[in-house]
């Protein structure tokens, strides 16, 4: 793993968080929801359309199984081009009950769109994901980021994200790929990388090795425009971009370009942020081993305590309490937290409580502390804007501000370990 530090703020400067994330994403998602209800779909070519009658050729490809890929049927594609290279089969005649003699020319099964099935597949799923992590960040339909740092190492990771997978197929049906590294861009590339049923594990220190193979394409916000003038400029895989001259980069690109270089280099200082209001702001900091002086936590101690006051102010909250992390040798996460009357906006009394609290820990070696507020009220109505790079497209290219603070959502029915 590499050394966050010397108890560096996550965010104050180019190092990642020190995070495990896990990016799931399901497989041919609506073509899985249709699996379940038609289970003699299975393993057969099958093609889900928006837009799209039975028996009719109008609408789009929202998705093909992989079956029905291997025709060449993808998303976005008309179904009447899908109907040319994956003809319908006679459903009358040999119906998804009947066996599909497999030395007939190519045909497949269709069926129109139903989100609201989909929809409630996706919260049996979401529910899971929720039970796995500390924060989930829902970006589609079927695809999330969980910050799974507290709930397992980089030792066991591998184990960590098959019981994700065997969660989700064993209680849902549906069947996802994850991927696990440090970084949330990572992740998603890795969850792509062995597509269907992938699990692909990037440990810290991997990241930059695992992206240089890849084709430019593959580097998140890199799309098929970006690609071909990238190709111009003999840049084709990701490690090409790595080791391109940024400033040739900027000149070609603007500031996107450093971001492209960037990313390419596997540097992302992302958290995972959830989904909705936050319900806590948190801020938490890894010594490079594990410390005991007392001065050296409370220092750390008051830099987190003005950085989430400062946040929470930002975003027009006020808290009802306030709260500490330790971690202590091996991995033991002790949370202590105090409640006030009413909800305030006081950064010196969040400073006050906080010493108060981390000082119980005063004669234990620590390696990662941590300041929460919860209990939070929004009097104005005021919310923040989640932002990060999904939904950036070749079209909407410039990105938005980066969110830096870890929120946390502190859900019922989970221990303090996760409230945190
Ligand atoms: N979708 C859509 N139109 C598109 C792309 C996707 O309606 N142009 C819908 C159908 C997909 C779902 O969103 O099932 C999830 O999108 P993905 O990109 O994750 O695609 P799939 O899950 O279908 O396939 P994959 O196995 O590649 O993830
Ligand atoms: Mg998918």
């Amino acid at each position: 793993m590499p050394s966050p530090g010397d108890a560096t703020l996550p965010g104050v400067d180019d190092e990642p968080p020190d995070q495990i994330v896990l990016h799931v994403d399901m497989d041919c998602f609506y073509a899985a929801c249709e699996r379940l209800r038609e289970p003699e779909l299975r393993g057969e070519p099958l093609v889900v359309g928006m837009g799209y009658e039975p028996g009719d050729d109008i609408g789009a490809v929202a998705t093909a199984s992989y079956e029905a890929r291997e025709y060449g049927v993808e998303s976005a594609m008309a179904i009447s081009e899908a109907l040319d290279r994956l003809p319908r089969l006679d459903e009358d005649a040999d119906g998804p009950t009947g066996s599909r003699d497999t030395t007939d020319e190519p045909a497949g099964y269709y069926r129109p769109v139903d989100l609201d099935f989909y929809q409630s597949v996706a919260e049996d799923v979401r529910a899971i994901l929720h039970d796995c992590a500390d924060t989930v960040r829902e970006v589609s339909i079927d695809e999330a980021y969980l910050d799974v740092t507290d709930r397992t190492g980089w030792e066991v990771a591998d184990g960590f994200a098959r019981h994700v997978k065997q969660r989700i197929e064993r209680e849902v049906g549906v069947v996802a790929s994850v991927g696990v590294a440090p970084t949330l861009s990572a992740a998603k590339v890795a969850s792509d990388h062995d597509k269907p049923d992938g699990l692909v594990v990037v440990e810290p220190g991997e990241v930059a090795d695992f992206f240089a193979p890849l084709s430019v394409e593959e580097v998140h916000g890199v799309g098929p425009v970006t690609a071909r003038k990238l190709r111009e400029l003999g840049i084709e895989t990701a490690g090409d971009l790595a080791t391109a001259d940024p400033h040739e980069l900027v000149d070609r690109f603007g500031e996107r370009g450093r971001e492209l270089y960037d990313r390419a280099r596997g540097a992302d200082t992302r958290e995972v942020t959830p989904t909705g209001d936050p319900k806590s702001l948190s801020r938490e900091s890894a010594f490079a081993d594990a410390v005991e002086d007392p001065e050296r936590k409370r220092e750390q101690v008051r830099a987190l305590a003005e950085a989430v006051a400062t946040r929470a102010q930002s975003k027009g909250a006020l808290y009802r309490t306030i709260g500490v992390k330790a971690v202590t040798p091996p991995y033991d996460v002790n949370t202590r937290e105090r409640s006030l009357p009413g909800p305030i906006d006081d950064p010196d009394l969040v400073e006050t409580i906080a010493l108060e609290l981390i000082s119980e820990f005063d004669d234990d070696p620590v390696r990662k502390v941590g300041v929460r507020v919860s209990n939070l009220e929004f009097p104005t109505g005021e919310q923040a804007r989640l932002s990060g790079w999904d939904g950036e497209t070749d079209g909407q290219e410039t990105g938005e501000p980066r969110q830096q603070e870890r929120t946390t959502p502190s859900r019922s029915g989970q221990s303090s370990l996760t409230d945190f």
